[in-house]
């Protein structure tokens, strides 16, 4: 059995060098914990970027994957299959939108908005051909593609990957007065993140959705909302825009709609927007196919048994009591909603890889986002114990490193 170094050593060699992972390989998972190929015992913190709210190989969600790639994977959308139909039926009784369009990937799934909003546009409010604009936000991270790194406000995702794709406004996040001077009759769709992940989990001040609800129905274009990370339970609510008590016009879903299992992704959306799409105009090889669909009906029932949802908000304000009673020179402030919490670290602190670093030698694994971000982002799966523990060495490394 290689050791992990063996292991890092190949993927150093022969894989593209486009991350920079913690030196951790792991090779199995089970609920919130990992296993390192020697053996060694991980909780996990990142939890796949919240695609793996239901917790790792979730056994349900095995048995799913397993029974339906025996039975049928893959028919592509030439012909029909057996569980696209109930798919798009639950995730809609669910969530209370009309219809569904599935693909595999967040970023693909932010392409099919941005090609809902922009056809909506052109084809029910009259925008003129190719002058339709799309308002998004300071600190998005909505995916890698050419078309959403164009709207990126960050240089590490967009630099030599030009030129970009014209129609979008970058508006500083949470500045409803800039939204409301940038909107015009071109705008077709405000896309946003009701809690930016990237940027360091970053709620916009009270009432920002709200106002941006009112500001499109205004204007007459669509209100999106990225779901991907915040969606599923992530921060305590089904989805997070509901804290504000909105109800956008597209909805993006993906990560843990298949629970870790395998990807599958979506826009939700009622008959006016989604009718826009007509055969032949949008579509993927995978998309919609049985397997996927049959993970994802399993993962959000398991979702709903396991009263996930409630269990983030629930375990998210006992989490974020305990952490703030740490006394730590090097914090800043922690905030979040429900299990989706971020550490953030005085410039003093020397940035939060160290801390993740010895957080790993401790056996809890978190990721930065940014340089002074710890997020913390565990299974939605973990129990009060589960969370002492990881409490015992955040402030075991918070205060002596
Ligand atoms: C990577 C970040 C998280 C997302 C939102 C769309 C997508 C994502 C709100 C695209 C994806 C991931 C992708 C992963 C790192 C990551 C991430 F730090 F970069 F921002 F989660 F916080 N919308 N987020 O968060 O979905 O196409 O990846 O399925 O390395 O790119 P995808």
């Amino acid at each position: 059995m290689p050791t992990s170094n063996e292991f890092i050593a190949l993927e150093e060699r022969y894989g593209a060098h486009n991350y920079h992972p913690l030196d951790v390989v792991i090779s199995r998972a089970s609920g919130a914990w990992v296993w390192d190929v020697e053996g060694k015992k991980y909780m996990d913190f990142l939890a796949a970027y919240s695609a793996v709210n239901q917790g790792h190989c979730h056994p349900r969600l095995v048995k799913t994957l397993v029974e339906q790639s025996c039975r049928v994977a893959l028919t592509s959308r030439a012909f029909r299959n057996d569980q696209l139909g109930p798919f798009c039926q639950e995730l809609c009784e669910l969530t209370g939108f009309a219809r569904v369009l599935p693909m595999n990937t967040g970023a693909e799934a932010v392409e099919t908005a941005v090609k809902a909003a922009r056809k909506w546009g052109y084809t029910v409010k009259g925008i003129a051909e190719d002058q339709a604009e799309i308002i998004v936000f300071d600190g998005n991270f909505h995916g890698r593609t050419t078309t959403i790194v164009s709207f990126s406000a960050d240089p590490e995702y967009r630099f030599g990957f030009g030129p970009f794709t014209p129609g979008f406004r970058i508006l500083p996040y949470g500045d409803i007065e800039a939204v409301r001077q940038a909107i015009n009759p071109n705008t077709c769709a405000v896309l946003v993140e009701p809690i930016q992940g990237e940027a360091g989990i970053v709620s916009p001040p009270e009432g920002f959705l709200r106002q941006l609800r009112e500001l499109t129905t205004d204007h007459n274009a669509l209100l999106v909302t990225d779901e991907i990370q915040s969606g599923l339970g992530r921060t305590g609510r089904l989805f997070a825009y509901e804290h504000e008590g909105i109800r956008p016009d597209i909805v993006i879903i993906g990560k843990a709609l298949s629970g870790g299992m395998y990807p599958v992704s979506a826009i939700l959306a009622d008959d006016e927007v989604m009718g826009v799409f007509k055969p032949g105009e949008h579509g993927s090889t995978y998309g919609g196919n049985p397997l996927g669909a049959a993970v994802a009906r399993e993962a959000l029932k398991v979702l709903i048994d396991e009263k996930m949802v409630e269990r983030s908000a629930e375990l998210g304000h006992y989490f974020m009591d305990k952490l703030r009673a740490i006394t730590s020179p090097h914090v800043e402030l922690i905030r979040g909603k429900g299990l989706w919490i971020g550490i953030v670290l005085k410039k003093s602190a020397g940035g939060a890889r160290r801390f993740c670093e010895a957080l790993q030698a401790e056996g809890l694994l978190c990721k930065e986002t940014h340089a002074t971000v710890i997020r913390v982002a565990p299974p939605l799966t973990i129990t009060r114990d589960e969370i002492d523990w990881a409490v015992e060495r955040i402030g075991k490394v918070l205060t002596t490193l």
